[in-house]
């Protein structure tokens, strides 16, 4: 199963790490085509590999066609992570977006209001991944 995280970049990094310990549990299902988006030093890899952003967003667009399921952490409001969630949810692909309440930032209505994509409000680690192990199974 090929799976899309997608977690903010330029909207802001603090929740990296989380990032981290999300992709490596999505792993154990499946092939997670976006693990960038939990390295370090993503922009500095950014530029030393050359990349425009037109090359950015095609190449995001193709892992996003090329995705079984998608999984969000929107916990960090970013405008790329908005987008990918608009373009799949209308390819109707399933999505599972992850929220941590009591952020700087209340949930889009965007993304909470939607009936097509699951909001899972945590606390903790163990919460997400095990949301995230029956939204897997639901759709292998
Ligand atoms: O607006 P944001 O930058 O916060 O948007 C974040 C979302 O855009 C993530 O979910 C990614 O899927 C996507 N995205 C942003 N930058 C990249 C990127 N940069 N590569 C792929 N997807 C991206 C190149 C990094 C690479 C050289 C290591």
């Amino acid at each position: 199963m090929n799976i899309f995280f997608s977690g903010s970049i330029r909207g802001g990094r603090d929740d990296r790490d989380l990032y981290v310990d999300l992709i490596e549990h999505l792993e154990d299902h499946g092939t997670v085509l976006t693990e960038h988006v939990g390295t370090e030093n993503v922009e500095e890899m950014e530029a030393e590999a050359g990349l425009t952003d037109d090359e950015i967003h095609d190449q995001d667009v193709e892992w996003l066609q090329q995705a079984d399921i998608v999984v969000a952490e929107v916990t960090t409001p970013s405008l790329g992570v908005g987008y990918e969630l608009g373009r799949v949810v209308a390819w109707e692909k399933p999505v599972l977006c992850l929220y941590r309440p009591g952020a700087a930032h209340e949930l889009s209505a965007m993304i909470r209001g939607n009936d097509a994509v699951e909001v899972l409000e945590y606390r903790d680690l163990e919460t997400a991944t095990s949301r995230i192990d029956t939204f897997a199974r639901k759709h292998s």
